[in-house]
Parts: C-alpha cells; sequence; structure tokens
C-alpha cells in the first residue's frame, strides 16, 4: 500500500486523534519522540503498527530479506556474572558439571577446519566471561582464526566480554578493540544491552557492564572502524517505557556515530533460569515489540529476527511486521537458546531452508555477508537446484 491510501485509510478508520498525528508523522518519515512511542505501544491497534512497519520496510528495502552463511563458537559457558535469565552459564565452582564446558584452542581450530571448503562468510564469537581468557587469549585466537581461514570475517565477543578484557588488561576500550581489530576481528554483536534502564538492569544483571560502558564500547567500536549490533531483551519485568527508553538510547547513539548495522529484539525465554517463574510473552507481544522497533529506530537501516530464538514460523511472520533480516545458517552451533527453552532445539538451516522460508512469504532473498554487502540474489533460483 502507498503512502496516501494508507492515510485515507487511518483517517477513515482511526478516531483518536493524537494516534492519527503520530500515524502521519510515520508516514511522512519524520522522527518520533519517545512519548509518541510510549503512546503507540500502550494505543495503537497491531494491524496499525504492522502496516506502518511494513510500509517503512518496503521503502527501504522492498521485498530483500537478507541471511547469511555463518555459525558460532562458543569458547565456554564459564561466566564470572550471574544474569538472573542466563540458562547457560556456570560458574567457576561448578566446572565439573555436566554441561560446563571450556573449549581447547585446538578444538576451535578444529571447529573452523571443518569448514574448509566450505562457503561460509562469517564465525560468530561469544560466550560466558571466563576469568582466565583475556585480551591476549582472544588476540591471539583471532590471528590464528584468521590464519586457517583469512576470508572469514569474525564477529566476536558482547560489549561485556569486552568491557572484562580491558579492564584486565588495564587498557582503554579504544586500544583493546584496536588491538582485536589489527588482530583481524571485523565487527561487535549486539549482546549484553539487555535493558538500559538502570532500575531494571540492576535487577536482571547488577554485575555485569553498566548501560553507560556498554554503549561506551560501542562508541568506541565505532570510532575505531569496527561496526557494531544492537540487541534488546524484552518479554520479561519490563515495560513498554524502558523500551523505548532503551531504543531511544540508541537512536542517539546511531545519530552520533552511524556505526550500528542491525537491530535484534530478543524474547526472553524462560526455561532453566532464575527468572523462570516469568511466563513468556505472547505472539502478539513479539509482533508489537519488533513493528515497533522499525518505526522508532528510523536510523537504524535493518532490523533481524534471530530465528533460533524466536522459531521459523514466527520468524516468517515478522517479515510483514519491519524485519528484512533473518541471520544466518548458524549450523547447529550455538547454546545459548536451546538451553533457555527456544523452539529451535537444534538450530540449523541449510541455505536451501532459509531461500524457501523468505520464499514462502513473497520476499526476496539476499545473500549477504557480514557488513551488508549484496552477495547473491536467490529470488530467481529454482529450489533444489543448488
Ligand atoms: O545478551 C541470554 C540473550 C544475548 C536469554 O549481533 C537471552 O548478530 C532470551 O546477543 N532468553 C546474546 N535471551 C546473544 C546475542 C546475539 C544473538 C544472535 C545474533 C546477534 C548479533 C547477537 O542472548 C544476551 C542476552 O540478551 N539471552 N539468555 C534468555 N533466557
Ligand atoms: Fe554471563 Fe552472558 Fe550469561 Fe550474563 S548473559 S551470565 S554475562 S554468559
Amino acid at each position: 500500500m502507498d503512502n496516501t491510501t494508507i492515510k485515507t485509510l487511518f483517517s477513515a478508520t482511526v478516531s483518536d486523534n493524537q494516534l492519527n498525528s503520530i500515524y502521519n508523522k510515520v508516514l511522512n518519515e519524520e522522527r518520533i519522540t519517545p512519548d509518541e512511542g510510549i503512546y503507540l505501544f500502550y494505543n495503537a491497534e497491531l494491524s496499525h503498527l504492522g502496516t506502518l512497519a511494513n510500509y517503512i520496510r518496503e521503502k527501504r528495502h522492498g521485498n530483500k530479506t537478507y541471511f547469511n552463511k555463518n555459525f558460532h563458537i562458543e569458547p565456554t559457558n564459564i561466566c564470572v556474572f550471574d544474569c538472573k535469565f542466563c540458562s547457560y552459564s556456570r560458574f567457576l565452582r561448578e566446572k565439573d558439571d555436566y554441561d560446563a564446558w571450556e573449549l581447547s584452542e585446538e578444538q576451535i581450530y578444529e571447529a573452523i577446519r571443518n569448514y574448509e571448503g566450505k562457503d561460509i562468510t562469517e564465525v560468530h564469537i561469544v560466550g560466558g566471561v571466563h576469568p582466565k581468557m583475556g585480551l591476549d587469549y582472544f588476540k591471539n585466537l583471532i590471528e590464528n582464526i584468521k590464519k586457517i581461514r583469512p576470508d572469514l570475517h569474525v564477529k566476536a565477543f558482547t560489549a561485556v566480554e569486552l568491557d572484562y578484557m580491558c579492564k584486565k588488561a588495564k587498557v582503554s576500550y579504544e586500544e583493546g578493540l584496536t588491538i582485536l581489530k589489527k588482530a583481524g576481528q571485523g565487527s561487535l554483536p549486539g549482546g549484553g544491552a539487555e535493558i538500559f534502564d538502570e532500575v531494571i538492569r540492576e535487577q536482571i544483571c547488577k554485575d555485569k557492564c553498566t548501560s553507560e560502558q556498554w554503549l561506551q564500547m560501542h562508541e568506541a567500536a565505532h570510532k575505531v572502524g569496527m561496526p557494531s549490533n544492537a540487541t534488546m531483551l524484552y518479554g520479561h519485568i519490563e515495560k513498554y517505557e524502558h523500551l523505548i527508553d532503551h531504543m531511544n538510547r540508541l537512536r542517539d547513539l546511531q545519530d552520533k556515530t552511524n556505526g550500528f548495522n542491525a537491530f535484534i529484539p530478543l524474547k526472553f525465554r524462560n526455561k532453566n533460569n532464575q527468572m523462570s517463574d516469568i511466563e513468556e510473552v505472547s505472539i502478539i507481544d513479539d509482533l508489537k515489540v519488533y513493528a515497533m522497533s522499525r518505526i522508532f529506530l528510523d536510523n537504524f537501516n535493518h532490523i533481524k529476527a534471530y530465528w533460533p530464538m524466536i522459531g521459523r514460523k514466527t520468524t516468517q511472520l515478522l517479515l510483514s511486521f519491519g524485519v528484512n533480516d533473518i541471520d544466518g545458517t548458524v549450523d547447529d552451533s550455538t547454546k545459548i537458546y536451546t538451553m533457555a527453552g527456544a523452539e529451535e532445539q537444534k538450530p540449523v538451516m541449510t541455505s536451501e531452508q532459509m531461500i524457501a522460508l523468505i520464499k514462502q512469504v513473497g520476499r526476496q532473498p539476499i545473500e549477504r555477508d557480514s557488513v551488508y554487502n549484496e552477495l547473491k540474489d536467490y529470488s530467481k533460483t529454482i529450489l533444489g537446484e543448488f
């Protein structure tokens, strides 16, 4: 639907003047304020949010839907921190637990070698914050990974891991990131952001880096030339006001640096963690949060649905609620969500399956690299041909 048709439809059917004026702002590509964002969250119908988010998505990207060919390495789930929502981490004293792990360097190199000859383009490395794995260790690790596979883009370490490494090594964020960049790191993933509101953060993850530090780390990364993503953990004890505050802090930083590639809302999963008494939110809330992020974050190019967490069917629906990126093939190489009870207990999709998932809902599958250069358009490919 074009802009004028949507405006006519809304003005004929929506009696709330405030809503109508916010809708018009969005359709005129004017930035909405945090108060207007909160108003939409509480008062707009889901179908209206979907229409607006889809309008923005199609204006920017048409039907294009990006994915990449990637896998994850999680060096350890031993972690010095104790985030209440985390189902995955184990303390050092629990090292002998059957589900605690610490990969050796050799095991990590072996994992890279296993992809020899395969057209994978990215390795995503994140894990627990292990007290013995520091900046030197990871610098060396990345250098060796790049020796084995120089073409692989290394997307690595959340701001939480980086903050710990830099503090331990007594270097500034910029110095630490420059060392890792020289070793071959290409970008940062968006994890560790959770919810920036300090009162909520205190309750769900009080001992790891602060919101301010998370934002400073990403600002420093953008300054040294490493792009990054940003996440938001929704669907637990936060309110809509906190989601808008979170996105507003990101929008402000993006105005300053333009270094964020994608925004990724992450749905809280409640299995096997200290917040298991909290019910997971419904799919209606999922659609709403994604649509609102497309509407509010006018300076983020890409909104990503991370399918291993949200599931394949919801990912397909989200392609009409603002999402234009569905992450990668993953190859069953991450445990963060399987341990937290996500539907995807074996997260692996072949590229054929990713293409089919995108095509089934009438979108155009485009393979991208880690910084969104387009590698291949699969819209004309007959499934089964490759
Ligand atoms: O920061 C942990 C989240 C994040 C749970 O940048 C949970 O491309 C829900 O950030 N329920 C790490 N979420 C993963 C991450 C990520 C994933 C995929 C792609 C990218 C990217 C980044 O996982 C953590 C935390 O917010 N998380 N436990 C849970 N129970
Ligand atoms: Fe550690 Fe990350 Fe889990 Fe927090 S979310 S306990 S920092 S592994």
